[in-house]
């Protein structure tokens, strides 16, 4: 008997969704040493002196700065080891998230 071939008609195309993204937010404050916050900066995010200068001096201006973008659970856990830092200190240094668009 002779073979059948057949192409399929309809393409499969798996869909594994993505996980949303937060971004780590610093925020400025008016008492946490600059010095200190390129530490934390260094530290939780693994950043070089440079990158951290810029993020630091970029909230200290705007009030505001995106530092990083991880998944949830990532996130959450490096702000609050960020803020936690600070808290140590007695400095008011605070990290949010937030999810991405
Ligand atoms: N504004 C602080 C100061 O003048 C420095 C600072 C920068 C603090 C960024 C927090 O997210 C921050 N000492």
């Amino acid at each position: 008997m002779a073979e059948t071939v057949t192409t399929p008609r309809v393409k499969i195309e798996p869909k594994t969704e993505r996980p949303r993204l937060y971004k780590v937010i610093l925020l400025n404050d008016d008492y946490t040493p600059r010095e200190f916050v390129v530490t934390v900066l260094k530290a939780v995010f693994r950043m070089s002196e440079d990158q951290a200068f810029k993020v630091m001096m970029t909230a200290h201006r705007r009030g505001a700065c995106v530092v990083a973008v991880y998944t949830r659970d990532v996130a959450e856990t490096k702000a609050t080891e960020g803020t936690e830092r600070g808290r140590e200190k007695g400095y008011p240094l605070m990290f949010t998230t937030e999810p991405e668009e």
